[in-house]
């Protein structure tokens, strides 16, 4: 059975085959939840990721999680957002949540965590941001014949609330 499951943590402590990352088009680390994750899985990560040559907005990327108790980190590149073209935003978030997706169903990974992709540095409206997360992975976990477990890790109680009425 398929699982949606909201759960408020730093995401570098989450034993889950894979965390998604809310990564830059460099792959290279950067601020935020980013380097928290660069942070934690030590150099070798960053050594991974320069051998990948970027991800363009929307696309994702794995690597291994080295020191992290995840498995695998699943890189991908959140729409900065601008609220003159919130349409094309809203589909390139929904293409982050649809390929890391795809990535896991590809390595037969059983459970992933997203963080709150684009929401932070990249300004995203959490609200907005947290609908397209949810029904992204709803319809994909509909659509594929695929058990995965997902958690959405939230980092601050703005995103807890908005995810667990979402969810509820
Ligand atoms: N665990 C879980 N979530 C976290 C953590 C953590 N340890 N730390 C922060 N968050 P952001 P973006 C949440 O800014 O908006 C980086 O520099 C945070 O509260 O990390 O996609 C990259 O290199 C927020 O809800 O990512 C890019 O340049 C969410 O993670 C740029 O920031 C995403 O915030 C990407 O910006």
């Amino acid at each position: 059975m398929n699982d949606l499951q909201v759960i408020q943590a730093d995401i570098t402590k989450l034993k889950v085959d894979a965390i998604v990352n809310a990564a830059n088009r460099t792959l290279l680390g950067g601020g935020g939840v980013d380097g928290a994750i660069h942070r934690a899985a030590g150099p070798e990560l960053l050594a991974e990721c320069r051998t990948l040559h970027g991800c363009e907005t929307g696309e994702a990327k794995s690597t291994k999680g080295y020191n992290l108790p995840a498995k695998y980190v699943i890189h991908t590149v959140g729409p900065v957002y601008n609220p003159n073209f919130a349409q094309q935003d809203a589909e390139l978030l929904a293409a982050c949540y649809r390929n890391s997706l795809n990535l896991a169903k590809q390595y037969n990974l059983h459970s992933i965590a997203f963080s709150c992709i684009s929401t932070g540095v990249y300004g995203y409206p959490k609200i907005d941001a947290a609908k397209i997360a949810v029904e992204t992975t709803r319809n994909w976990l509909k659509q594929q014949n695929f058990n995965i477990k997902v958690y959405f890790c939230v980092f601050d109680s703005e995103n807890k609330a908005i995810y667990n009425k979402l969810t509820s």
